[in-house]
């Protein structure tokens, strides 16, 4: 249960009135999942770094791996704020949930929707939907991470099959997934993709340990050495590095407003601390420095709010551009990491402690900050987009 109540969520500037009925009623069954089913146990899961037992299934049975994937394919056919609006309910759980969901749904799911053949269609999506298979997005690489273009991964044709070698590194969900969709390069050198599924003789997926952000979810390798990949398992679609980068289009536009979900979870726990915790007699939130936080913290979370409604009208349109997208990922995931970082403070010596979010966060968000591109990445993009010259 969270520490404060559910009505003190923040709509300051009444944005409520531009969601739909549908739109509010989606939000609010996944708010209540997050609090009957990830809050109870989520501290225990990262403060041990276990994965939440049977997520997958639970996400599948909430709607919320492929929202905006047709209903024909298993998903609910739903448009881009009501995904937006359930990243964001995920993500004040925990960065975790949300990115367990969103590498189903806009990495593993949309580039099969998009540049699968009907087969593939059939194949997987709908036990993606359901959670009853797991997908993961391989495209970084031990030497290859804000320069995908030059990665080594590659694929010959055979005849009768392709054979695939090379290694993924960072992969949500690696350990545990049923299949891949897997990036690399063609014998012209040009990117594309293969499904590769577990069992595939010579595919493996050992565990990253040790991290210190994302307890809660597991990361590992893609390891590919003389996979056969049958010849269906090509994505057919597409050619070239436009293929994964449209699929972190529709992952960076979640995360956008994902991080709203932490930057709520650690503003409302401040608030309520703030009113609750005496020091020289009077509740520490009647000191200005207090409050002084907690308005610049509501500032942020309206800004980001309006920035990804209207990304988000603009996503329902068809007219977004990557570099808006990469404008609202970085803001935002900016905004919530400061937050979660200077909330912490408002709680003193409390704010270091399992019960309350703050550390999780603010832990949570230094892998949102570098993974789907850095920060300094997005604001690179920002630059060409503005003048038109490459500065990578
Ligand atoms: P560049 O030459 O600019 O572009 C190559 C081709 O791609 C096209 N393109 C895009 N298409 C769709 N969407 C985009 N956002 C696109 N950006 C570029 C471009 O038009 C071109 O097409 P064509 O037809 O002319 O060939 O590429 P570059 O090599 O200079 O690199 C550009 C750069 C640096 C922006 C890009 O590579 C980049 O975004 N780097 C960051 C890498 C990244 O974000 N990796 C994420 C890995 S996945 C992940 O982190 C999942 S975490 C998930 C979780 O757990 O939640
Ligand atoms: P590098 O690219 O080596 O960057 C290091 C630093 O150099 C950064 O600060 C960067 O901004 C800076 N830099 C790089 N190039 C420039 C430049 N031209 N100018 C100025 N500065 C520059 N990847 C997947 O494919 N699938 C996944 O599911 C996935 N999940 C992830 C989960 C986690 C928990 C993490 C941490 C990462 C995940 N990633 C995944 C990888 C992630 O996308 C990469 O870590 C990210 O793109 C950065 O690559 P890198 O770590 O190699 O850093």
């Amino acid at each position: 249960m969270s520490y404060y109540p559910l009505t003190s969520i923040p709509d300051y500037y009444g944005i409520d009135a531009l969601l739909t009925e549908e739109h509010k009623l989606i939000r609010q069954s996944i708010r209540e999942w997050v609090e009957s089913f990830v809050m109870p146990q989520i501290d225990q899961a990262a403060q041990n770094h276990t994965d939440i037992p049977n997520l997958m299934r639970e996400l599948g049975k909430i709607g919320a791996l492929g929202p905006y994937i047709p209903v024909e394919y298993g998903g609910s056919g739903l448009d881009q704020i009501s995904y937006g609006l359930i990243m964001q309910e995920l993500e004040r759980g925990d960065s975790a949930v949300r990115s367990a969901a969103s590498v189903q749904s806009s990495l593993v799911m949309f580039p099969i929707n998009e540049f699968g053949s009907e087969e593939q269609k059939r194949k997987y999506l709908p036990k993606l939907a359901v959670g009853e298979m797991i997908g993961s997005f391989g495209l970084t690489e031990p030497n290859h991470g804000s320069d995908p273009g030059s990665m080594e991964t590659y694929f010959k044709d055979m005849g009768d099959h392709y054979l695939l070698n090379g290694a993924k590194m960072w992969i949500t969900n690696s350990p545990l997934c049923d299949i891949a969709v897997v990036w690399a390069k063609n014998e012209e050198g040009k990117v594309q993709g293969l499904i590769v599924e577990r069992g595939m003789e010579g595919f493996t997926t050992p565990e990253t340990h040790n991290k210190w952000s994302l307890r809660a979810s597991k990361t590992g390798e893609l390891v590919f050495n003389d996979v056969k990949v049958p010849k269906e398992n090509l994505l057919p679609g597409v050619t070239g590095l436009k293929g994964p980068l449209s699929c972190l289009n529709s992952a960076r536009y979640g995360i956008s407003w994902g991080v709203i979900g932490a930057a709520i979870d650690c503003y409302c726990t401040a608030v309520q601390y703030s009113k609750e915790r005496k020091q020289f007699g009077k509740p520490i939130g009647s000191y200005q420095l207090q409050q002084k936080k907690l308005a610049e913290f509501l500032t942020e979370i309206t800004k980001a709010q309006l920035l990804c409604l209207q990304l988000g009208n603009l996503k329902n349109a068809h007219t977004a551009t990557p570099a808006q997208i990469s404008m609202a990922k970085r803001n935002n995931v900016k905004m919530a990491i400061d937050i979660a970082r200077e909330s912490r403070q408002i709680l003193g010596g409390m704010g270091i402690m399992g019960e309350f979010p703050m550390m999780r966060h603010a832990a949570n968000l230094e892998s949102v900050i570098t993974y789907e591109g850095t920060h300094d990445v997005h604001l690179l993009i920002t630059g060409l987009d503005i003048t038109g010259i490459n500065a990578f």
